[in-house]
């Protein structure tokens, strides 16, 4: 997955470089700068008091020393001054620079705190906005594994509004879940027939015989297979004129990933995988589930999960970066691969 969020402490992520969220100086302070010079050691300040200090906005780098990384990009994160004092813009340039000195090293993979979200007081959502905008689309240009890492939970925020549009709209369905899942019991018994489980259904039992029907000897069964979870993927990106690298980046799936997906025409994804394809898509609800059908996956009202990603189709929100935000507040699993 090019874009992770994780919940972490920063010092602790193996990748290649980690980046601070410092201040002009570079001689270390509070926050996660206190963290990274703490668990790097005294080698890092001593190089640091050599860069003669960063401009807000900018980044430069230092090794790892006593951290299991590579290197450390130091950025300087605005400090939050009300929202119209160029904040924003700073704060852009610090993932910018930041992603354009990993890329200069040679980095496959960095990860970011939530720059300038502590002690200079930008607000979490915005601020999270930001990081996850410019990390996008950096990645649609450039193969990088990404990491955002949340310290604090409870720090974590998305915009309130969207945050409580997806509590009601997961209210109203467990509700009607509830309704349905009674009426689809006496449904069941009055019909003898089992009910598929709502989770894993197997790939070709949507085309099997009901009972109801004819039944079909086994080679008009095989007949009547469907086309592969692949199959469909690759058709739909030409149906919509995306080209391969498109696709897989607007799902914030691993391109070597998607090549293996390409070339094993009964390649089983993930769920997550799958509907990351159905929101690269702007898959419709009805065609989303029938891409998933072939996966072997259904949605359903059973769980959260699967409630947020309707609420993101039926809204024509197909962000996978803006929906994996909302995921991560619910804490479900995160979307791509
Ligand atoms: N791992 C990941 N994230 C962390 C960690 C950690 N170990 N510790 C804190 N955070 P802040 P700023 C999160 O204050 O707002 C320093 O004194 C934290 O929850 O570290 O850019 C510098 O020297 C928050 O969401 O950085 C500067 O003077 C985010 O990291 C000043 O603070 C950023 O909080 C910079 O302030």
């Amino acid at each position: 997955m090019p874009l992770q969020i994780v919940r972490n402490d920063i010092t602790k992520i193996e990748c290649d470089a980690i980046v601070n969220a410092a201040n002009s100086t570079l001689l270390g302070g509070g926050g996660v700068d206190g963290a990274i010079h703490k668990a790097a050691g005294g080698g890092l300040l001593l190089e640091c008091m050599r860069l003669g200090g960063c401009r807000t906005g900018q980044a430069k780098i230092t090794g790892g020393y006593n951290l299991p990384c590579k290197y450390v990009i130091h950025t300087v994160g605005p400090k939050w001054k009300g929202g119209h004092n160029g904040e924003k813009e700073l704060l852009e340039s610090c993932y910018r620079e930041s992603l354009k000195l990993a890329k200069e090293y040679n980095c496959g993979s960095v990860a970011f705190p939530l720059i300038s979200s502590g002690v200079y007081g930008y607000p979490k959502a915005p601020a999270l906005k930001v990081a996850m905008d410019v990390i996008s689309s950096f990645l649609l240009e450039n193969d990088m594994l990404v990491y955002m890492v949340i310290f604090d939970k409870a720090a974590y925020q998305i915009s309130e509004k969207l945050f409580s549009e997806i509590k009601s709209y997961i209210d109203d369905r467990y509700v009607d879940r509830h309704r349905d899942a009674r009426l689809e019991r006496m449904r069941a018994v009055q019909m003898s027939q089992p009910l598929y489980g709502m989770e894993r259904v197997h790939p070709q039992a949507a085309s099997l015989p009901t009972a109801a029907q004819k039944p079909l000897d086994l080679e008009s069964a095989l007949g009547t297979i469907d086309e592969s979870f692949s199959e469909m993927l690759l058709r739909k990106i030409d149906e919509k004129g995306m080209t391969d690298s498109q696709c897989y980046k607007k799902a914030n799936v691993d391109r070597k990933l998607f090549s293996k997906i390409r070339s094993d025409v009964h390649y089983h994804p993930s769920k997550t995988t799958a509907i990351a394809f159905a929101i690269a898509l702007e898959l419709s609800l009805e065609e989303t589930k029938d891409m998933l059908m072939k996966a072997g996956f259904a949605l359903s009202h059973s769980n959260k999960f699967d409630i947020i990603i309707e609420y993101f189709i039926t809204n024509s929100n197909y962000n996978v970066f803006e929906i994996n935000e909302a995921l991560f507040a619910f804490d479900q699993s995160l979307l791509g691969a």
